[in-house]
């Protein structure tokens, strides 16, 4: 990692791409996408590519383990979503529609990076390698984050709009300062770029110059709350500009472009040029969560019409056609996927009772007087229910 000054970082890294810093931090004047709809990948593999905003194709090997992820994440998704109908957690905010978004973001971090994401990131988690039963713990309830953030360089699922991207930035920060060469992926949606803490992380992560991805899923909504009336930004992209760090957006429903976007990010900001967002333009096709009724302020038209953008379908098309899906292989990741849904369901449908005192269990490392007070009274409670019996 240098420690160039973040304007010399900008201007020798977009003097590198042969266009101004202003050209630099801008996004390309169109999303990048290299599948179109229907599978076909652009002539050029990326159509009207500008100059700076050229994107080389991922290795078939590359395209192919991602899609094994995007069968798995799509899987997750619906079999969560599943275990919620049957009442063995309370809530799943499903990432159906968006799992290209969430594969990309793993796959391009390193085994030392770190993600923040949030709770609608759980394929992401899953695909950056935490154990699945470890990540459905904190959903069940039964343990505090469910998984050891340190242990998988994964932050906790935030549910706090946004407070994660200033955990994600002083961890860049203090990454930089020890010299190492870590990476931070910090995920958020769309109606959290409205959030204050988004503008003071993206703020400190430029002045600071620190490698420090700013990733939003603009999925379209926020819960009830649709984009127009969010944010009149011309793009959610163009916020980056603003603080004086490159923005790019993606079609985030092309897992190729996302690849391909998010790898050179990665790339860039490890190489010491600074902060980076990149918005992926994709949508949310199931409700909020469980608790959300979607019709009440959407379409059914609207819906239908990203099905016919689906990432799954899109990517298996392009492969096949490509040859790189035989048989063979196909059969193997559709049996991947099941074996990970059935280790859910398994997981998910045997009984665990937690101890109540666990409540308490690493809030603080010493806890203060009033938490003392409350798991006594609770001990208490309980020693009574039990002498009742
Ligand atoms: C600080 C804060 N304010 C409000 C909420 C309530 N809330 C939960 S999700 C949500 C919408 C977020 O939308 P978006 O950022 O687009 O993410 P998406 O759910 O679409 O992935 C809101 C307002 C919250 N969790 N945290
Ligand atoms: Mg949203």
């Amino acid at each position: 990692m240098t420690t160039t000054e973040p304007r010399d970082a900008i201007e020798q890294v977009s003097s590198k791409f042969g266009i101004t810093p202003e050209d630099y931090m801008l996004p390309a004047r169109t999303e990048i996408h290299m599948l179109d709809i229907n599978g076909k990948l652009h002539p050029s593999g990326q159509q009207g590519a500008e100059p700076g905003h050229e994107y080389p194709l991922p290795s078939p090997k590359a395209l192919v383990d991602a899609y094994e992820q995007l069968v798995i994440g799509r899987r997750v998704n619906d079999q969560n979503s599943a275990l919620v109908r049957q009442g063995r957690m309370a809530v799943y905010p499903s990432s159906h529609g968006q799992e290209a978004c969430q594969v990309a973001a793993a796959l391009c971090l390193g085994e030392d990076d770190w993600m923040f994401p949030t709770y609608r990131d759980t394929v992401a988690v899953m695909a950056k390698g935490v154990a699945p039963m470890e990540v459905m713990a904190g959903f069940r309830g039964d343990w505090h984050s469910g998984y050891d953030p340190k242990q998988y360089k994964v932050s906790i699922q935030s549910t706090p709009l946004t407070t994660q991207l200033l955990h994600a930035v002083g961890v860049a920060h203090a990454a930089k300062l020890r010299g190492e060469d870590t990476v931070v992926l910090a995920m958020c949606g769309d109606g959290a770029t409205s959030e204050g803490d988004f503008h003071e992380a993206l703020n400190f992560a430029a002045v600071f110059n620190l490698p420090v991805i700013f990733f939003v899923q603009n999925n379209q909504y926020a819960i009830s709350v649709p984009l127009s009336q969010q944010s009149v930004a011309p793009s959610l992209a163009h916020k980056a500009v603003g603080y004086g760090m490159a923005g790019e957006r993606v079609d985030g429903n092309d897992l190729v472009a996302l690849l391909a976007v998010l790898g050179r990010a990665v790339r860039l900001a490890r190489e010491g040029n600074g902060p980076l967002l990149v918005e992926a333009h994709t949508y949310r096709m199931q409700a909020h969560t469980n608790a959300d009724d979607a019709t009440r302020y959407r379409e059914d038209s609207e819906v239908q019409g990203w099905i016919a953008k689906d990432p799954v379908t899109r990517m298996r098309t392009y492969l096949a056609d490509a040859g790189l899906l035989p048989q063979d292989t196909e059969e193997r990741i559709a049996a991947h996927a099941e074996a990970v849904a059935k280790n859910l369901r398994d997981g998910m449908n045997s009984e665990n009772v937690p101890d109540p005192a666990d409540l308490f269990a690493h809030v603080y490392s010493t806890p203060t007087t009033q938490m003392a007070e409350q798991a006594a009274m609770l001990a208490d409670e309980l020693a009574r229910e039990e002498d009742a019996k």
